[in-house]
Protein backbone atom coordinates (compact mmCIF):
# COMPACT_ATOMS: atom_id res chain seq x y z
CA UNK A 1 0.00 0.00 0.00
CA UNK A 2 1.35 3.33 -1.08
CA UNK A 3 1.64 5.19 1.53
CA UNK A 4 0.70 8.72 1.00
CA UNK A 5 2.93 11.72 2.93
CA UNK A 6 6.71 11.23 3.04
CA UNK A 7 7.59 9.52 5.57
CA UNK A 8 11.14 10.25 5.35
CA UNK A 9 11.52 13.75 3.74
CA UNK A 10 15.65 14.49 2.73
CA UNK A 11 17.05 17.04 2.02
CA UNK A 12 20.12 15.60 0.25
CA UNK A 13 23.61 13.83 1.14
CA UNK A 14 25.04 15.38 4.60
CA UNK A 15 28.57 13.73 3.92
CA UNK A 16 30.08 10.70 3.04
CA UNK A 17 32.79 8.91 5.33
CA UNK A 18 35.34 6.35 4.38
CA UNK A 19 37.29 4.75 7.11
CA UNK A 20 40.82 4.49 5.49
CA UNK A 21 43.95 3.24 6.67
CA UNK A 22 46.19 7.01 6.61
CA UNK A 23 43.71 9.66 7.04
CA UNK A 24 46.39 12.43 6.41
CA UNK A 25 47.66 11.10 3.61
CA UNK A 26 44.21 10.32 1.85
CA UNK A 27 43.27 13.86 2.58
CA UNK A 28 45.78 15.19 0.98
CA UNK A 29 45.05 13.09 -1.93
CA UNK A 30 41.55 15.00 -2.05
CA UNK A 31 42.85 18.23 -2.01
CA UNK A 32 45.88 18.13 -4.25
CA UNK A 33 44.46 15.70 -6.70
CA UNK A 34 40.22 16.23 -6.89
CA UNK A 35 40.35 19.92 -5.38
CA UNK A 36 38.84 19.30 -2.00
CA UNK A 37 39.13 21.83 1.11
CA UNK A 38 40.31 21.13 4.17
CA UNK A 39 37.44 22.24 6.59
CA UNK A 40 37.51 20.74 10.00
CA UNK A 41 39.15 17.98 11.58
CA UNK A 42 39.22 15.67 14.62
CA UNK A 43 42.04 13.71 16.42
CA UNK A 44 44.28 14.05 19.59
CA UNK A 45 44.80 17.46 19.18
CA UNK A 46 41.68 18.07 19.51
CA UNK A 47 40.45 15.77 22.62
CA UNK A 48 39.50 12.62 20.63
CA UNK A 49 41.96 9.90 21.88
CA UNK A 50 40.76 6.98 19.11
CA UNK A 51 40.71 8.11 15.64
CA UNK A 52 41.59 10.96 13.80
CA UNK A 53 38.61 12.25 11.04
CA UNK A 54 39.97 14.86 8.23
CA UNK A 55 36.38 16.62 7.08
CA UNK A 56 36.83 18.23 3.05
CA UNK A 57 34.62 20.13 0.79
CA UNK A 58 33.63 21.17 -2.65
CA UNK A 59 30.61 22.69 -3.50
CA UNK A 60 27.87 20.99 -1.45
CA UNK A 61 30.01 17.87 -1.26
CA UNK A 62 31.31 16.98 2.28
CA UNK A 63 34.01 13.60 2.49
CA UNK A 64 34.89 12.54 5.57
CA UNK A 65 38.05 10.87 5.98
CA UNK A 66 38.76 8.58 9.07
CA UNK A 67 41.34 6.46 10.27
CA UNK A 68 42.30 4.79 13.50
CA UNK A 69 44.52 5.19 16.13
CA UNK A 70 44.27 2.04 18.06
CA UNK A 71 44.81 -1.78 16.79
CA UNK A 72 41.90 -3.16 17.74
CA UNK A 73 38.98 -1.20 16.86
CA UNK A 74 35.98 -1.39 14.61
CA UNK A 75 37.54 1.39 12.26
CA UNK A 76 40.66 -0.85 11.60
CA UNK A 77 38.57 -3.78 11.37
CA UNK A 78 36.59 -2.67 8.88
CA UNK A 79 39.98 -1.31 7.38
CA UNK A 80 41.57 -4.74 7.99
CA UNK A 81 38.30 -6.72 5.74
CA UNK A 82 37.56 -4.06 3.39
CA UNK A 83 40.43 -1.89 3.26
CA UNK A 84 39.28 2.15 2.86
CA UNK A 85 36.10 2.29 1.69
CA UNK A 86 32.94 3.88 2.46
CA UNK A 87 31.40 2.96 6.02
CA UNK A 88 28.73 6.30 6.30
CA UNK A 89 26.20 7.63 3.41
CA UNK A 90 25.25 10.75 5.63
CA UNK A 91 21.56 11.69 5.39
CA UNK A 92 20.49 15.34 5.95
CA UNK A 93 17.25 15.48 7.38
CA UNK A 94 14.93 18.02 9.75
CA UNK A 95 14.03 15.60 12.19
CA UNK A 96 17.04 12.63 12.69
CA UNK A 97 14.86 11.35 16.08
CA UNK A 98 11.69 10.63 13.62
CA UNK A 99 13.81 9.24 10.73
CA UNK A 100 15.15 6.56 13.12
CA UNK A 101 12.26 5.94 14.58
CA UNK A 102 10.52 5.88 10.86
CA UNK A 103 13.17 3.24 9.73
CA UNK A 104 13.53 1.16 12.40
CA UNK A 105 9.65 0.86 13.12
CA UNK A 106 9.30 -0.19 9.33
CA UNK A 107 12.60 -2.94 10.22
CA UNK A 108 16.04 -0.83 9.77
CA UNK A 109 18.70 -2.51 11.68
CA UNK A 110 19.80 0.17 14.34
CA UNK A 111 23.51 1.13 14.20
CA UNK A 112 23.50 4.18 16.44
CA UNK A 113 20.70 5.56 18.56
CA UNK A 114 19.62 8.76 17.70
CA UNK A 115 21.38 11.52 19.82
CA UNK A 116 22.09 15.52 20.15
CA UNK A 117 25.82 16.87 19.75
CA UNK A 118 26.36 20.16 21.47
CA UNK A 119 28.95 23.20 21.37
CA UNK A 120 29.36 26.59 21.29
CA UNK A 121 28.05 26.90 17.49
CA UNK A 122 24.68 25.13 18.22
CA UNK A 123 23.08 21.87 17.95
CA UNK A 124 23.60 18.68 15.53
CA UNK A 125 21.42 15.55 16.26
CA UNK A 126 22.48 12.73 14.55
CA UNK A 127 21.60 8.40 14.33
CA UNK A 128 22.24 5.74 12.33
CA UNK A 129 20.77 2.52 10.88
CA UNK A 130 22.49 -0.07 8.52
CA UNK A 131 22.57 -0.71 4.40
CA UNK A 132 24.15 -3.40 2.91
CA UNK A 133 27.23 -4.72 4.14
CA UNK A 134 28.71 -2.79 7.02
CA UNK A 135 27.34 0.45 5.35
CA UNK A 136 25.13 2.61 7.29
CA UNK A 137 23.12 5.71 7.05
CA UNK A 138 23.29 8.38 9.16
CA UNK A 139 20.63 10.89 9.61
CA UNK A 140 21.75 14.59 10.04
CA UNK A 141 19.73 17.20 11.94
CA UNK A 142 21.60 20.44 11.49
CA UNK A 143 19.46 23.32 12.64
CA UNK A 144 20.90 26.73 12.55
CA UNK A 145 23.89 24.92 13.54
CA UNK A 146 27.08 27.19 12.67
CA UNK A 147 30.17 25.08 13.25
CA UNK A 148 32.61 24.06 10.44
CA UNK A 149 30.98 20.37 10.83
CA UNK A 150 29.66 18.59 13.82
CA UNK A 151 30.40 19.25 17.66
CA UNK A 152 33.86 17.28 17.95
CA UNK A 153 35.42 18.73 15.54
CA UNK A 154 37.41 21.83 15.04
CA UNK A 155 38.31 23.81 12.14
CA UNK A 156 40.59 23.20 9.98
CA UNK A 157 42.03 24.89 6.70
CA UNK A 158 44.00 22.80 4.17
CA UNK A 159 47.85 23.69 4.56
CA UNK A 160 48.41 25.18 1.15
CA UNK A 161 45.56 26.49 -0.77
CA UNK A 162 43.40 24.61 -2.69
CA UNK A 163 42.02 24.60 -6.50
CA UNK A 164 38.23 23.65 -6.97
CA UNK A 165 37.70 21.53 -9.92
CA UNK A 166 34.12 22.52 -10.51
CA UNK A 167 32.40 19.70 -8.11
CA UNK A 168 28.97 20.62 -7.11
CA UNK A 169 26.99 17.98 -5.88
CA UNK A 170 26.46 14.04 -4.80
CA UNK A 171 24.53 12.61 -7.61
CA UNK A 172 24.12 9.14 -6.90
CA UNK A 173 26.16 6.56 -4.83
CA UNK A 174 25.98 3.23 -6.32
CA UNK A 175 25.80 -0.04 -3.80
CA UNK A 176 27.25 -3.94 -4.77
CA UNK A 177 25.31 -6.72 -3.40
CA UNK A 178 25.73 -10.52 -3.40
CA UNK A 179 24.29 -12.76 -5.59
CA UNK A 180 20.23 -12.57 -5.24
CA UNK A 181 20.35 -9.83 -2.90
CA UNK A 182 19.67 -6.62 -5.26
CA UNK A 183 15.73 -7.07 -4.80
CA UNK A 184 16.39 -8.08 -0.98
CA UNK A 185 18.29 -4.24 -0.79
CA UNK A 186 15.54 -2.77 -3.36
CA UNK A 187 12.67 -3.62 -0.83
CA UNK A 188 14.61 -2.54 1.87
CA UNK A 189 15.03 0.83 0.44
CA UNK A 190 11.24 1.07 -0.82
CA UNK A 191 9.89 -0.18 2.25
CA UNK A 192 12.19 0.76 5.45
CA UNK A 193 13.02 4.64 3.59
CA UNK A 194 10.01 4.98 1.46
CA UNK A 195 12.67 4.93 -2.00
CA UNK A 196 10.75 4.35 -5.25
CA UNK A 197 11.86 1.98 -8.17
CA UNK A 198 13.40 4.69 -10.62
CA UNK A 199 15.03 2.25 -13.38
CA UNK A 200 15.84 -1.05 -13.81
CA UNK A 201 18.85 -2.61 -16.23
CA UNK A 202 18.80 -6.39 -16.60
CA UNK A 203 21.45 -8.88 -17.60
CA UNK A 204 20.42 -7.94 -21.45
CA UNK A 205 20.65 -4.52 -20.96
CA UNK A 206 24.30 -4.98 -19.50
CA UNK A 207 25.66 -8.11 -20.38
CA UNK A 208 29.09 -7.53 -22.79
CA UNK A 209 30.77 -10.63 -23.50
CA UNK A 210 32.52 -11.36 -20.09
CA UNK A 211 30.95 -9.05 -17.46
CA UNK A 212 27.37 -9.20 -16.78
CA UNK A 213 25.56 -7.90 -13.76
CA UNK A 214 21.84 -6.49 -13.00
CA UNK A 215 21.00 -3.01 -11.65
CA UNK A 216 17.60 -0.99 -10.09
CA UNK A 217 17.66 2.76 -9.15
CA UNK A 218 16.15 3.95 -6.37
CA UNK A 219 15.28 7.20 -5.66
CA UNK A 220 13.72 9.27 -2.49
CA UNK A 221 10.53 11.10 -3.42
CA UNK A 222 12.45 14.71 -4.24
CA UNK A 223 14.81 12.83 -6.14
CA UNK A 224 17.83 14.11 -4.20
CA UNK A 225 18.94 10.72 -2.94
CA UNK A 226 19.54 8.00 -5.64
CA UNK A 227 20.89 4.89 -4.89
CA UNK A 228 21.73 2.04 -7.42
CA UNK A 229 21.86 -1.36 -6.36
CA UNK A 230 24.14 -4.03 -8.82
CA UNK A 231 24.15 -7.49 -8.22
CA UNK A 232 26.09 -10.01 -10.49
CA UNK A 233 25.03 -11.85 -12.54
CA UNK A 234 26.02 -14.92 -14.63
CA UNK A 235 28.47 -14.53 -17.37
CA UNK A 236 31.34 -16.08 -19.41
CA UNK A 237 33.83 -14.88 -16.97
CA UNK A 238 34.10 -13.00 -14.16
CA UNK A 239 32.02 -10.08 -13.08
CA UNK A 240 32.65 -6.69 -12.29
CA UNK A 241 30.70 -6.99 -9.25
CA UNK A 242 32.03 -10.46 -8.31
CA UNK A 243 35.62 -8.80 -8.73
CA UNK A 244 34.63 -6.35 -6.20
CA UNK A 245 33.07 -8.36 -3.52
CA UNK A 246 35.84 -10.95 -3.63
CA UNK A 247 38.20 -7.75 -2.71
CA UNK A 248 35.57 -5.65 -0.44
CA UNK A 249 34.88 -9.16 0.90
CA UNK A 250 31.00 -8.13 2.02
CA UNK A 251 28.71 -5.62 -0.05
CA UNK A 252 29.61 -1.92 -0.11
CA UNK A 253 29.49 1.34 -2.15
CA UNK A 254 30.76 0.93 -5.66
CA UNK A 255 30.53 4.05 -7.33
CA UNK A 256 30.05 7.93 -6.32
CA UNK A 257 28.63 9.49 -9.08
CA UNK A 258 30.19 13.71 -8.46
CA UNK A 259 27.85 16.43 -10.50
CA UNK A 260 29.39 19.03 -12.63
CA UNK A 261 28.58 21.56 -14.60
CA UNK A 262 31.83 21.88 -17.26
CA UNK A 263 32.75 18.56 -17.27
CA UNK A 264 35.50 19.55 -19.70
CA UNK A 265 36.87 21.71 -17.37
CA UNK A 266 36.31 19.34 -14.32
CA UNK A 267 38.16 16.06 -16.19
CA UNK A 268 40.98 18.30 -17.93
CA UNK A 269 42.20 19.41 -14.39
CA UNK A 270 41.59 16.21 -12.60
CA UNK A 271 43.55 14.81 -15.35
CA UNK A 272 46.22 17.68 -15.13
CA UNK A 273 46.43 16.18 -11.44
CA UNK A 274 46.97 13.16 -11.82
CA UNK A 275 43.22 11.42 -11.49
CA UNK A 276 43.07 8.21 -13.49
CA UNK A 277 40.21 7.61 -15.66
CA UNK A 278 39.03 4.54 -17.43
CA UNK A 279 38.67 4.77 -21.47
CA UNK A 280 37.16 4.03 -24.31
CA UNK A 281 38.51 2.56 -28.29
CA UNK A 282 38.51 5.92 -30.83
CA UNK A 283 35.40 4.02 -32.59
CA UNK A 284 33.35 4.89 -30.06
CA UNK A 285 33.58 9.00 -31.27
CA UNK A 286 33.52 7.90 -34.84
CA UNK A 287 29.93 7.55 -34.83
CA UNK A 288 28.60 9.48 -31.33
CA UNK A 289 27.01 12.19 -33.08
CA UNK A 290 24.72 9.74 -34.80
CA UNK A 291 23.91 7.84 -31.92
CA UNK A 292 23.14 11.05 -29.41
CA UNK A 293 22.13 13.48 -31.86
CA UNK A 294 23.52 17.36 -31.46
CA UNK A 295 24.95 18.39 -28.38
CA UNK A 296 26.45 22.09 -26.84
CA UNK A 297 29.73 20.65 -26.59
CA UNK A 298 32.68 20.21 -29.08
CA UNK A 299 33.66 16.73 -30.05
CA UNK A 300 37.41 16.87 -29.82
CA UNK A 301 37.95 17.64 -26.53
CA UNK A 302 35.48 15.17 -25.28
CA UNK A 303 37.20 12.36 -26.97
CA UNK A 304 40.68 13.94 -26.00
CA UNK A 305 39.34 13.55 -22.50
CA UNK A 306 37.35 10.46 -23.07
CA UNK A 307 34.06 11.47 -21.87
CA UNK A 308 30.99 9.45 -22.74
CA UNK A 309 27.93 10.58 -23.88
CA UNK A 310 24.23 9.35 -24.03
CA UNK A 311 20.68 10.49 -24.47
CA UNK A 312 17.44 9.80 -23.14
CA UNK A 313 13.97 11.16 -24.17
CA UNK A 314 14.40 14.27 -21.84
CA UNK A 315 17.84 15.33 -22.61
CA UNK A 316 21.57 14.03 -22.74
CA UNK A 317 23.84 13.77 -20.31
CA UNK A 318 28.10 13.58 -20.21
CA UNK A 319 30.24 10.96 -17.98
CA UNK A 320 33.05 9.25 -17.62
CA UNK A 321 34.56 7.40 -15.21
CA UNK A 322 37.99 7.07 -12.92
CA UNK A 323 39.96 4.14 -12.40
CA UNK A 324 39.52 2.72 -8.41
CA UNK A 325 41.32 5.33 -6.33
CA UNK A 326 42.86 2.44 -4.04
CA UNK A 327 45.04 -0.55 -4.65
CA UNK A 328 41.85 -3.02 -4.53
CA UNK A 329 39.64 -2.93 -7.19
CA UNK A 330 36.24 -1.16 -5.42
CA UNK A 331 35.66 2.39 -5.01
CA UNK A 332 35.74 4.55 -7.53
CA UNK A 333 34.18 7.36 -8.75
CA UNK A 334 31.99 9.01 -11.91
CA UNK A 335 31.79 12.67 -12.83
CA UNK A 336 28.24 13.62 -14.41
CA UNK A 337 27.44 16.22 -16.41
CA UNK A 338 23.57 16.08 -16.64
CA UNK A 339 21.84 18.24 -19.54
CA UNK A 340 17.90 17.51 -19.08
CA UNK A 341 18.77 13.47 -19.18
CA UNK A 342 17.58 12.02 -15.91
CA UNK A 343 18.80 8.52 -16.85
CA UNK A 344 22.26 7.17 -16.25
CA UNK A 345 24.40 5.94 -19.03
CA UNK A 346 22.67 2.70 -20.35
CA UNK A 347 23.67 3.72 -24.02
CA UNK A 348 27.78 3.53 -22.25
CA UNK A 349 27.43 0.81 -20.84
CA UNK A 350 28.65 -1.70 -23.58
CA UNK A 351 31.56 0.66 -24.20
CA UNK A 352 31.72 1.41 -20.01
CA UNK A 353 31.64 -2.51 -19.05
CA UNK A 354 34.49 -3.48 -21.73
CA UNK A 355 36.55 -1.34 -20.57
CA UNK A 356 35.96 -2.52 -16.75
CA UNK A 357 36.85 -5.94 -18.20
CA UNK A 358 39.91 -4.47 -19.81
CA UNK A 359 41.25 -3.36 -16.34
CA UNK A 360 40.19 -6.55 -15.02
CA UNK A 361 41.95 -8.61 -16.94
CA UNK A 362 45.32 -6.39 -16.53
CA UNK A 363 44.84 -7.17 -12.47
CA UNK A 364 44.65 -11.08 -13.48
CA UNK A 365 40.96 -11.04 -12.56
CA UNK A 366 38.75 -11.81 -15.34
O1 LIG B 1 25.28 4.26 -11.87
C1 LIG B 1 25.07 3.74 -12.94
O2 LIG B 1 24.09 3.01 -13.13
C2 LIG B 1 26.00 4.04 -14.09
C3 LIG B 1 26.50 2.82 -14.81
O3 LIG B 1 29.26 -1.30 -12.32
C4 LIG B 1 27.23 1.81 -14.05
O4 LIG B 1 27.06 4.81 -13.63
C5 LIG B 1 26.55 0.72 -13.56
C6 LIG B 1 27.24 -0.31 -12.96
C7 LIG B 1 28.61 -0.26 -12.88
C8 LIG B 1 29.32 0.83 -13.34
C9 LIG B 1 28.61 1.87 -13.93
FE1 LIG C 1 26.69 5.80 -11.91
Amino acid sequence: MAESIDFLPLNGTDYIEFYVGNAKQSAYYYQSAFGFELVAYAGPETGVRDRASYVLQQGKIRFVLTTSLLPDSAISEHVRLHGDGVKVMALWVDDAYKSFEETVSRGAKPASEPQTLTDEYGEVKIASIYTYGETIHTFVERKNYTGAFMPGFQPRKSPVPVAPVGLKHVDHCVGNVGWGEMNTWVDFYAKVMGFQLLLTFDDEDISTEYSALMSKVMSNGNGYVKFPINEPAEGKKKSQIEEYLDYYHSPGVQHIAIATDDIVTTVGELRRRGVEFLSVPSSYYADLLERVGHIDEDLKPLQDLNILVDRDNEGYLLQIFTKPVEDRPTVFYEIIQRKGAKSFGKGNFKALFESIEREQALRGNL
